[in-house]
């Protein structure tokens, strides 16, 4: 008897906990979709539909069943069900209902979606920045006073001694390192970005220092990373591996890490890396700053004078950390796709056959496109210069074969995104270290080969990979700070831990599952027979799957930014006074309305709203100052009152929103049952 009321207990304790929870198994972006693209929802619960409801006026727009789309997920262990509501085009706010599960988080449909995901993930890097100032006007609470202001001091493996000024450049990751291997995947990424498609990339809005000045700030911001990189190259044309401390510092803000920081050995991997980054941006700064792109090409043949003369990978066998130092090592045995990107970045730059025939006779050392690039690996990027480079004697039969290989690729690709419970492009095995960045890389690879073929496949499971960052994927969780409604809270950032705001920095993206567990934290959680996406936790002391880094952020800045502006038809703007900060009304509800009505509006970025409603004499009944936050739409409850109190009379009246820069106004009808005759 007694055991039978201990599981009724249980039971309803069970059924409980499910009704709560109910909600976590519902996976949308958290941001939204796109108007035109593919648009699905996925329940990890049985249930036959599903309802679309406009968040505003809470009517249902879009009904539709749920189909079976993964039994046993391989790499969540989970059954899924998938809904489509691709039909549903119209702009606006939405809740998805599946009846007996639950609802979803508000999402936009809108076409400017991503464009916060965008704005922040660049500005980012201007959080990273080492050996400035970041004053409040640009970094708001996260604003700090300058940081390794003595970098650096060249390490004994040097062979050299003393002080070599070497400021500016992002810190890498959650540490305050400096490593120019790790940069060349980030800057050849964020240039690429830029000279595939400028018209997208050319914001000069984005609040940082260089904002307003006619360069596109993602230009002001990769300009501040090649500041740094010019000092890290010895006479020799070599280029030293890393600037560190021996150790890590302990969890610190930048200015208060003041131990030593040095300057380690030349590597061929960071000078090829160099030589790369520099030749490419020479030929995007020409236009800009003709004396940094002059600094930088020359930079980069000296680099590369420097790899002739030494054909064989330095130091032998790739850089290690010498004893004492456990910073990162971002070590590397293979230096032929480094140099293979050199090459293909000086030879689009200067058209010089030397470069040219170097490409030619090594471009098929490793089969052509066969994996995404990455800090250890970038051959990708490579053959992706050359295939998208501009210059006259690019050979059209090396040109086409790498063409196939990317669309063969992505082909795999597209099928790969088929097998996967969440549509990810990662299949248990390859949840490793930064797993989000793989398959962020490998949406790199889709879009270009989309622009080459028009294959909306390839669009679509571009896309499919920010809707995994942002919260369709088994954590339900937003991968990236300060995004989304459920967003990672404690990355393994030192400014983050460090920094007693509660808020984390914002715009990182974290590194993701690592099934490899390859920290304490991790291994404490997680065992070799939990599925690979889940071991992930959000937690300080995961730098296995909960740390940021440069070379992450990199790829977010792409997608999103691609994505974000796709009309492609934004400008370079002069001046705060241009900025397009979106806001927009919401017929109110109830509508007429006799006891209260909600006034909903959006805000792209968190901005205070001025709120009046008039009447048809445009005397104002009430005004209001809000403050209006962009993560989800902003309400005012109105109950018929005025300013001071009082009823007022039945009828029709204006409602209007205003930021500093677009105001817009709706009409609203009232219906006072007390003074109405
Ligand atoms: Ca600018
Ligand atoms: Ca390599
Ligand atoms: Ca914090
Ligand atoms: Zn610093």
């Amino acid at each position: 008897m007694r055991t039978n009321i201990f599981w009724l207990y249980i039971i309803f304790f069970i059924l409980q906990s499910s009704q709560i929870n109910s909600d976590d198994r519902i996976f949308i972006d958290q941001k939204g979709y796109l108007p035109n693209a593919a648009k699905f929802v996925l329940v990890a619960q049985p249930a036959d539909s599903f309802k679309v409801i406009e968040s505003s006026s809470n009517q249902i727009v879009f009904r539709e069943k749920l189909n079976r789309w993964q039994t046993n997920d391989p790499a969540t262990g989970l059954t899924i069900n998938k809904g489509d509501f691709s039909d549903l085009t119209t702009s606006g706010h939405y809740i998805i209902d599946v009846p007996g599960v639950g609802k979803s988080f508000e999402f936009l449909i809108s076409d400017s979606v991503y464009l916060d995901v965008y704005h922040k993930s660049l500005k980012g890097f201007y959080f990273q920045r080492c050996g400035v100032d970041l004053t409040t006007e640009y970094a708001g609470v996260y604003s700090h006073t300058k940081c390794h202001t003595t970098d650096g001091i060249f390490h004994s493996t040097t062979g050299l001694t003393g002080f070599h000024e070497a400021l500016a450049g992002w810190h890498d990751a959650g540490d305050y390192g400096k490593y120019v291997v790790n940069a060349g995947v980030t800057v050849g990424t964020l240039l690429m970005a830029y000279e595939l498609f400028p018209e997208r990339f050319n914001q000069d809005n984005l609040n940082i220092p260089e904002s307003g000045n006619g360069m596109p700030d993602l230009l002001d911001e990769v300009r501040f990373e090649l500041e740094w990189l010019l000092k890290m190259q010895d006479q020799n044309g070599g280029v030293y591996h890393k600037l560190t401390r021996e150790q890590f510092a302990g969890f610190i803000l930048p200015q208060r890490d003041t131990a030593v920081r040095y300057i380690y050995q030349i590597s061929s991997t960071a000078t090829a890396d160099f030589a790369a980054m520099l030749a490419r941006a020479s030929r995007i700064y020409q236009s800009f700053d003709p004396l940094l792109s002059q600094l930088c090409l020359a930079a980069a043949e000296k680099a590369w004078q420097y790899l002739e003369a030494h054909p064989n990978i330095i130091p032998s066998g790739g850089f290690q950390n010498p004893s004492g130092t456990n910073t990162g090592e971002y070590g590397d045995g293979q230096d032929f796709d480094e140099r293979l990107w050199a090459a293909a970045e000086l030879f689009v730059t200067t058209g010089n056959d030397k470069y040219h025939n170097y490409f030619k006779d090594n471009y098929r050392a490793s089969g052509l496109i066969n994996s995404p690039m990455g800090w250890q690996n970038v051959k990708a990027l490579a053959l992706l210069t050359y295939l998208t480079g501009n210059h006259s004697a690019i050979n059209p039969t090396v040109h086409s074969q790498i063409q196939g290989s990317l669309i063969n690729y992505c082909q795999t690709l597209v099928n790969k995104r088929n097998q996967s419970g969440f549509h990810v492009l990662l299949e248990p095995g390859e949840y490793f270290w930064g797993s989000n960045s793989y398959a962020l890389n490998k949406a790199i690879l889709l879009i270009i080969a989309y622009e080459k073929s028009k294959n909306p496949d390839f669009y679509n499971t571009a896309l499919d990979q920010l809707h995994y960052l942002l919260g369709v994927n088994a954590h339900r969780l937003s991968f990236i700070t300060g995004i989304g409604d459920k967003s990672v809270r404690n990355p393994h950032h030192r400014p983050s831990a460090a920094d007693n705001i509660a808020e984390p920095v914002p715009g990182l993206l974290a590194g993701g599952p690592n099934q490899y567990l390859q920290d304490p934290i991790l291994k404490t959680h997680f065992n070799s027979s939990t599925p690979p996406a889940l071991c992930y936790i959000d937690h300080v002391d995961s730098y296995a799957s909960n740390e940021i880094a440069i070379n992450w952020n990199a790829p977010l800045v792409f997608v999103s930014g691609y994505f974000a502006n796709i009309s492609g038809s934004t400008n370079v703007q002069t001046g705060d006074a241009a900025v397009p900060r979106k806001i927009q009304l919401f017929q109110n509800y109830p509508n007429p309305f006799a006891q209260t009505t909600t006034i909903a509006f959006h805000s792209d970025i968190p901005q205070n709203i001025q709120l009046k409603i008039y009447d048809l004499l445009g005397r104002i009944v009430i005004r209001e100052t809000l403050s209006a936050s962009q993560e989800s739409t902003n309400r005012f409850e109105w109950d018929g009152r005025d300013q001071l109190g009082k009823a007022i009379a039945s009828g029709l009246y204006f409602y209007q929103i205003e930021s500093a820069q677009q105001s817009e106004t709706k009409k609203l009808i009232y219906l006072n049952r007390s003074n109405s005759k």
